[in-house]
């Protein structure tokens, strides 16, 4: 018998980039049939993650870390989570894949290949802290619908790429420029191609920023496909909504971006406290920009025994969108009295700062320790919930893990 190749070419040039080897045997594939390792669940371990990153939907895929799986400096491909609003493109060509900017205020629309890019522009390298607007969303009540992230959607990775400002320089921003909007190729749930998943942006003032990149390397390889390769926006400190995946297309626009997910209760919050389940009008709603100071516990894992008169180090990481954590304390009386951490500075602007502190604990029993930033502007992050918000954003409460000594 006769075999025929009838593989598509994209689909081996995709296939390298997901599964991170060669197709042997390729070219026997009948015609149609899609590799079980390109089909969803993927069975090599779920995107090349730890096996404890926890999966809050397949469809889209969503996956979260916890606390301690997010204990490197720089995080790892395998602890970083994964938020999708649509489904992630499979044939992904980086020959030629090409990005537009184009919008109201472009002085010339361009379209530039990933060669150009890389070539034309100077590249740089920042480590970036990335956070779902939603992370922390599970505690909220009423609940929000949508993903119930705990408190694992947060990373900061390394990212290397060119400023976004340079590119736009390039093409000319005229001066009626007011915000850049962002539009990738990943297909819309219903399938319906003329529907984006989400296409969100950022003010010029953001968008002009040193450390807004356009990356193709996280961690020093190229993006890892549900990260966005080949090609993604980096806006650390924001939500990382922002941060466009699969980009192909940046509008310069002469108004507020109104692409899907910037409009109505979309990554916005009451610009006034509201009391819980109230209703709020669009109007009183405003977008999401700098996110509010955070941390986490990165180290013990929430559980651990240890033994009496025996000192315990702990580490974790704080952020504080684009402001600096100042200060960070610890508490392991339920917040009645705080100790001062150390606080390492960032690598670089909008990245995350490392702290630990060695506790000594009066006497065997339980505890709890809960961790407390705060920013440059001396703002703390609440004990336990901030406030209520229609869509459950901004969570930014105490990380606590739960102790005993025996
Ligand atoms: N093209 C595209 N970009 C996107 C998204 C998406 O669904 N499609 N999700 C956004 C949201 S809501 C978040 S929180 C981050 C998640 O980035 P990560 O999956 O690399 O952690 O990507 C953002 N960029
Ligand atoms: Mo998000």
């Amino acid at each position: 018998m006769k075999r025929r190749s009838f593989v598509k070419k994209t689909v081996l040039s995709s296939f390298a980039a997901i599964i991170g080897t060669e197709l042997i045997f390729g070219a026997n594939m009948m015609e149609g049939y899609t590799p079980l390792a390109l089909q969803e669940p993927n069975p090599f371990k779920l995107f090349s993650k730890n096996k404890e990153m926890l999966v809050l939907n397949d469809k889209p895929w969503n996956i979260e870390a916890q606390a301690h799986l997010l204990d490197d400096k720089v995080t790892p491909n395998s602890s970083m989570f994964i938020r999708n609003n649509g489904k992630i493109p499979e044939e992904i060509n980086p020959e030629t894949w090409t990005l537009t900017i184009d919008g109201e205020a472009v002085k010339n629309k361009k379209t530039y290949t990933l060669a150009d890019l890389k070539s034309t522009f100077k590249q740089h390298t920042y480590q970036l802290t990335l956070e779902c607007g939603g992370n922390g969303r599970s505690e909220f009540d009423p609940p929000a619908k949508g993903n119930q992230w705990t408190i694992g959607a947060v990373h900061c990775a390394s990212w290397t790429g060119i400023r976004l400002r340079d590119i736009l320089e390039d093409a000319g921003i005229k001066s009626n420029a007011v915000y850049i909007g962002y539009h990738a190729v990943d297909a819309h749930l219903s399938g319906d191609p003329s529907k984006e998943p989400i296409s969100r942006g950022c003010p010029m003032s953001k968008a002009l920023q040193d450390e807004t990149i356009l990356a193709f390397q996280m961690n020093g390889e190229a993006i890892p496909l549900a990260h966005g390769y080949p090609l993604r926006l980096i806006a650390g400190g924001w939500p990382a909504s922002v941060s466009g995946k699969w980009l192909n297309r940046i509008s310069i626009r002469d108004k507020v971006h109104d692409g899907t997910k910037m409009m109505g209760t979309a990554y916005r919050v009451p610009k006034n406290p509201v009391a819980p389940g109230e209703k709020v009008k669009d109007e009183d709603m405003g977008i999401i920009e700098s996110m509010p100071v955070k941390s986490l516990i990165t180290y013990p894992k929430t559980g651990a025994t240890l033994k009496e008169n025996q000192p315990l180090e702990i580490r974790g990481h704080a952020w504080a969108g684009e402001l600096e954590v100042e200060k960070m304390e610890y508490s392991i009386d339920f917040g009645a009295t705080w100790t001062t951490c150390l606080v390492e500075k960032p690598a670089n602007r909008l990245a995350w700062q490392h702290f630990s502190a060695s506790i000594n604990f009066p006497k065997k029993g339980y505890y709890e320790i809960w961790a407390k930033a705060i920013d440059s502007n001396n703002i703390a992050q609440p004990m336990l919930l901030p406030g209520w918000n229609p869509k459950g954003y901004l969570n930014n409460a105490c990380h606590r893990i739960a102790i005993k000594v025996v």
